[in-house]
């Protein structure tokens, strides 16, 4: 029998999405591991799937119905290289070969330019959602040519999660468009989980309320505007004790937050770009630091503030941290989306964002009603430069503001770092500014470099003779 879908790599991800694949009315799925052994596994443990095993990539390529379409899931890395050799030594013009690894977009890149070359497709996409997302539905983001998308287009929409009646995939962009906007997914997706664990520890240590009692006030804010799948499982994580110590689970795990490079890329990419992502950043720091036990084992004595903190209404403190947190969670999507737009235009993707906001309310880990929010916004102005200034949002942050404040400044008073919050704030402040002191900055450049600077009131480039007799004259533009 020939398939029309197959999957390569089938570790926990590739087995369920195959599994998925094959759930599905109409697909046939042919399906190999480098290691007969996953293989064999896989076609065993379910005889209910209609799956193609195969042992060899001929034998794979063989299995498969023109145009051959293979979704490659294993490490990236040099395990994709490898698979995408082989498939390409198999395949044959017009098939499609597509990575849903977790890849850097640049790397995609350079494969689809490779790959296109020999006349077969190449679609980076990612795939977000974890091994349950792969299962059941995830949610997808793919880039490759629009001729690709032909054949992929309707396979992907059998599989995607679906949120409110639409599948959670759209051809994002080209090439490399589909990872980079995964890649930003999982930046956002640092910067909520920082956010809420930041309102966590102020609530803790605020009201000296229990994780079990803060699991209760996280589920009465999933049924308010911060509904969404982190809030749900940030309180069934509180809730949980653990059964050696009969401790909350929370106070026996170590605190070190762990990473596997997605967030670093986000904001390498920006720092590259030039798009300021500071609460993303300060999110991807912050588990850096939480890493390093043996710098945080000497800084115990470094002196902190005299006075503790204290709440004497613990209803109306929680309030505000939650108002804190909506807004810093404005902020942190304003910033990503403001990323894949300078990504965009830097690579040249034609990317829709208020598709890409409405592919992420099911199937991935940052879904939440909020997203519609974000839809809505680009709906109403495709254009809009800040994704924080649409209507919506401007008289949400209006209604936080005061309570973000009050939390900024009570955790700074208190010695509570909470740095995403306080970063998210200082960028608002920024962008909202009459006059930055930047013009110092170009000052400054000007004295020791010559660097040179605009003025307010006339056109030109211009720089002050510092270390002559301190006269502006008009100079040569340097940029
Ligand atoms: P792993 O990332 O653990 O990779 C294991 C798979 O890669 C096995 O099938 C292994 O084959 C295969 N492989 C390697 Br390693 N080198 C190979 C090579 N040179 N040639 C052929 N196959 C090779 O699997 P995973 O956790 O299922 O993740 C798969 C992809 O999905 C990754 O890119 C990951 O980043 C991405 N992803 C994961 C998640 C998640 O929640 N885990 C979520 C979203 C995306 P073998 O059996 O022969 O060793």
């Amino acid at each position: 029998s020939q398939a029309n879908i197959g999957v390569v790599g089938l570790a926990v991800m590739g087995s369920n999405l195959a599994r998925n694949l094959a759930s599905r009315e109409g697909n046939t799925v042919a399906v190999f591991n480098r290691s007969r052994s996953k293989t064999d596994e896989l076609v065993a443990a379910h005889p209910e799937a209609e799956f193609v095993p195969a042992f060899t990539y001929d034998e794979f390529a063989a299995s498969l119905a023109k145009p051959r379409t293979a979704i490659i899931m294993v490490k990236a890395g040099a395990g994709t290289d490898a698979v995408i050799d082989a498939l390409v030594d198999v395949f044959e013009p017009g098939d499609i070969i597509v990575d849903g690894g977790n890849a850097l977009f640049t790397d995609t890149i350079r494969r689809e330019k490779a790959v296109r070359a020999t006349g077969i497709n190449f679609v980076g996409a990612g795939i977000s959602g974890g091994e349950e997302g792969a299962l059941t539905g995830p949610s997808i983001m793919p880039g490759g040519s629009d001729e690709s998308w032909v054949t992929l287009g309707p396979i992907l929409r059998s599989i995607a999660a679906v949120a409110e009646g639409e599948p959670c995939v759209t051809h994002v962009g080209h090439d490399g468009a589909g990872h980079f906007v995964k890649m930003v997914h999982n930046g956002i997706e640092y910067a909520d989980m920082q956010l809420i664990a930041e309102a966590y520890d102020l609530i803790r240590r605020g009201t000296g309320k229990s994780p079990a009692e803060i699991a209760d006030v996280f589920a009465e804010w999933n049924r308010g505007e911060l509904e969404s799948y982190l809030i749900e499982i940030t309180a069934e994580v509180l809730r949980q004790t653990d059964a050696a110590t009969g401790q909350p689970l929370v106070d026996v795990i170590v605190d070190q937050a762990g990473a596997k490079g997605t967030g670093a890329w986000t904001v390498q990419t920006a720092l590259n770009l030039g798009t300021p992502v500071s609460g993303i950043a300060e999110a991807v720091f912050a588990r850096s630091l939480s890493s390093h036990p043996e710098q945080r084992s000497v800084a115990g004595a470094l002196p902190g503030p005299v006075e503790a903190l204290t709440v004497d209404d613990a209803d109306a403190f929680i309030e505000d941290v939650r108002l804190a947190l909506y807004a810093s969670k404005i902020v942190a999507y304003s910033q990503g989306f403001d990323e894949i737009r300078a990504g965009a235009a830097e690579y040249d993707w034609s990317i829709d964002l208020g598709a890409i906001a409405k592919i992420w309310r099911g199937g991935c880990i940052i879904r939440a009603q909020f997203l519609n929010r974000i839809s809505d916004a680009y709906a109403a102005t495709p254009e809009l430069a800040v994704l924080m200034t649409a209507p919506y949002f401007v008289e949400a942050l209006g209604r936080a503001q005061g309570a973000w404040r009050r939390i900024v400044s009570t955790a700074a008073g208190a010695g509570i770092p909470a740095p995403a919050f306080a970063s998210s704030l200082a960028y608002y402040d920024g962008l909202r500014a009459d006059r930055l002191p930047a013009a110092l900055i170009q000052g400054q450049r000007d004295f020791f470099g010559a660097h040179t600077y605009k003025r307010i009131d006339r056109e030109g480039t211009f720089h002050t003779l510092w270390s002559g007799d301190r006269t502006e004259v008009e100079a040569e533009d340097t940029h």
